[in-house]
């Protein structure tokens, strides 16, 4: 396992070095969390999203939702570029989330703050995502300014809900705002170009 995994990442290096292919994050969370919004909001292509009426208990929530992805694509001066894919929330939709997850890099989590269901079903997201891949992954938690409290205090609850370390970025994100989708993307590449150094370390024999 654990060299089918480093082999994978390996791969990933290449893909990164050479420039010839864009890297695949990943947004995932429940439903309503901010996942098509983070998309929309950084990516310079139209969003392809696939929205479609909800018609279950769901729809005092929202009105419609993604059936199949989101995508949204970022490029660099350089040449490299991030492709990111959005998934759909609901559990329904689970068959298609290991294609998604196939030969991403990093992962980003959101988070409902003000959904105690979505904290649970998060988790469960979570751990399903993280057993396609053992890639790096932040957390971020979205919805905050409809909540009372003190976020940072939220943010704690959220990772004590996800049952994560402290090595594990957690955010207060909102989606509609470049910055704070930036931010997370940052760390995302921060900790992935870390696990290609070491990586790369371990290869070389260091
Ligand atoms: N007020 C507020 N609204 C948000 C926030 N994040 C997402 N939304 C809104 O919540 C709704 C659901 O977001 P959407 O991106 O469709 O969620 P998805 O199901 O995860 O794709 C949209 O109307 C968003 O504009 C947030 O942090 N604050
Ligand atoms: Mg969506």
């Amino acid at each position: 396992m654990t060299a089918g995994r480093r082999a994978s990442i390996a791969y990933h290096h290449h893909d990164f070095e050479s420039r010839a292919r864009p890297v695949k994050v990943v947004v995932a969370g429940p439903f309503a969390a901010g996942k098509t919004t983070f998309i929309a909001t950084i990516s310079e292509v139209a969003v392809l999203a696939t929205e479609r009426k909800v018609t279950d208990h769901l729809s005092a929530i929202k009105s419609t939702t993604t059936v199949a992805m989101d995508f949204g694509r970022i490029s660099f001066a350089n040449g490299a570029s991030i492709h990111i894919f959005g998934t759909p929330g609901q559990r329904r939709f689970e068959d298609i989330w290991s294609a998604v997850a196939d030969g991403m890099v990093g992962l980003v989590l959101l988070v409902h703050a003000g959904d105690d269901r979505s904290a649970t079903e998060a988790r469960a997201i979570l751990e399903t995502f993280r057993h396609y891949a053992d890639v790096p992954f932040c957390v971020g938690v979205t919805h905050l300014d409809r909540v009372e409290g003190g976020s940072e205090l939220l943010l704690e609850e959220v990772r004590v809900g996800l049952g994560i370390g402290p090595g594990v970025p957690v955010l207060a994100c909102d989606p509609r705002h470049r910055a704070d989708v930036k931010a997370l993307l940052l760390r995302i590449f921060v900790a992935v170009q870390e696990r290609l150094q070491r990586v790369e370390g371990e290869a070389k024999g260091g």
